[in-house]
């Protein structure tokens, strides 16, 4: 007897005949193959990170791009002259494309003068730092540090880190990862342990260090070296770890996402002031009865999607 007939599948009442494929193949249509597709496409346009340093003038900024990308960003000095980072008196910005197994990351950095150096904030109301991150935060993703880390006791800087988060929950400041956009129980979990430990204790350094045979990323002291790289000496490793390995696609996808569908809503929002004409614009659906102009919306995580329907309608 045929052993197809003799052992019918669950899923089918009928006996399969020999030639039609087992059930099981039937089903198949090969949706997975999606991924495949997704990773050529990926691979051969590309990927674009944006980064940028933003703080007090002598804080370690341009030191901190060199630390990251463990290259001088800035070539100001010959090379194979350990010249001291030179101050930046203006915005910077400089793009590479980086390779690496095949994947291309067109990188840009933006390095910035010292923030707040030619404002008198003798007479602020509140310190700038708060008016301007409150601000930022609606703008980009940010991820502030505690710079110069090695100049801190470990008492110290658990103590500066829990004062800044306070300030952070008191200010209404939302820095990255932000908790709205946790979207499952893993995310909830891992993000909670790097909110925690934000802002991240970090040191710089240019230069590299011979410490028993091995070859370090270190700031020489008098006492010994102080690695970049090792935990037990900072928190530059969580930092580049959240920046360009586990988070990189995730800060993308808020600034795509989120920012920047901020930002176009609020753009096309102030063309209402325009007159009803080629140029106007209708973002929110016309609520029943009078209508009324609709003021800067918040777009929240799933606006991209929503939004992709009614892009023709812009
Ligand atoms: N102790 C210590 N010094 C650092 C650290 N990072 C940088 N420095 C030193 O601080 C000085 C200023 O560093 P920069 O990277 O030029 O600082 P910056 O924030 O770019 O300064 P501006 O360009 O003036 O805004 C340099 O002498 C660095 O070597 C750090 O983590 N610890
Ligand atoms: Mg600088």
């Amino acid at each position: 007897m045929d052993p197809l007939r003799q052992s019918p599948s669950p899923c089918s009442s009928r006996p399969s005949s020999p030639k039609t494929p087992p059930c099981e193949m039937l089903g198949y249509v090969g949706i997975e193959a999606v991924l495949d597709q997704l990773k050529i496409k990926a691979m051969k346009m590309g990927f674009e990170f944006n980064i940028m340093v933003v703080g007090q003038s002598g804080l370690g900024k341009s030191t901190m791009l060199n630390t990251l990308f463990k290259s001088k960003v800035w070539k100001c000095t010959p090379p194979g002259l350990a010249m001291p980072t030179p101050q930046t008196l203006q915005l910077n910005s400089v793009t590479h494309v980086i390779e690496e197994k095949g994947v291309k990351l067109k990188l840009t950095v933006t390095d910035t003068p010292g923030f707040g150096d030619q404002i008198n904030n003798d007479k602020c109301l509140r310190p700038l730092d708060i008016e301007f991150l409150q601000r930022l935060c609606r703008t980009v993703n940010v991820v502030p540090v505690i710079a110069r880390a090695d100049s801190l006791t470990l008492e110290e800087r658990e103590a500066f880190r829990r004062r800044i988060q306070h300030n952070l929950r008191t200010h209404c400041i939302e820095v990255y990862p932000q908790k709205c956009f946790d979207e499952d129980i893993n995310d909830r979990i891992l993000n909670s342990k790097i909110r925690d430990r934000i802002p991240f204790a970090v040191v710089g350094a240019d230069q590299q260090h011979l410490v028993n045979g091995r070859c370090v990323l270190g700031r020489k002291t008098k006492w010994g070296i102080v690695e970049v790289e090792n935990m037990a000496h900072c928190e530059f490793p969580l930092l580049r770890d959240l920046l360009i390995r586990s988070h990189l696609q995730d800060l993308k996808d808020i600034t795509h996402n989120v920012h920047y569908e901020n930002y176009r809503v609020c753009r096309l929002n102030e063309s209402h002031v325009l007159p009803h004409g080629p140029c106007w614009v209708n973002l929110a659906p016309t609520p029943p009865g009078p209508s009324v102009a609709p003021g800067p919306s918040k777009v929240c995580r799933q606006t991209r999607e929503d939004s992709d329907d009614n892009e023709d309608d812009y």
